[in-house]
């Protein structure tokens, strides 16, 4: 009984040393961490109501977004009114990200850190076009 659990001290022992050894072996590293990135790319539907953004086929899909993240939107603007991409206080949401307004054939993008949990709504800021459909959910989850 007093040799098993000296063995077991031992294993114990020298895995927690293996532990120690590992973490500070990778504490000599200068380099940071790269973040977590999430891209969504965006084409615009204004040809039948309501308008929308499309993204894989999907109509102002539902995006998921990882508590951290670096998010990058772009936004090819495939109709013929002037477009953006927002997710403001007039969501609401406690972010202040949006797009310039892009001209139609032209992309625009707009990366963010995603340090804030919830759901929110995002939009086209230019005004009717929240309206007409463009809007959908983000949800930022830990
Ligand atoms: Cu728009």
């Amino acid at each position: 009984m007093l040799t098993v659990a000296l063995v077991a001290g031992l294993i114990g022992g020298f895995y927690l040393s293996s532990i120690y050894g590992t973490a500070s072996t990778a504490s000599i590293s200068t380099s940071r961490p790269v973040a977590n990135i999430q891209l969504f790319i965006f084409a615009v539907q204004e040809s039948k109501m309501p308008w929308a953004f499309v993204s894989s086929g999907v109509s102002n899909p539902t995006i998921r977004v990882k508590l951290g993240s670096n998010v990058q939107i772009i936004l090819n603007n495939t109709g013929v009114a002037l477009h953006d991409w927002a997710l403001d206080s007039i969501s609401p949401s406690p972010y202040s990200v949006r797009t310039e307004e892009v001209r139609p054939g032209e992309s625009g993008a707009i990366s963010f850190v995603a340090d804030k949990l919830g759901s929110f709504t995002y939009h086209c800021a230019t005004p009717g076009h929240r309206e007409y459909g463009m809007q959908g959910q983000i949800i930022i989850e830990g």
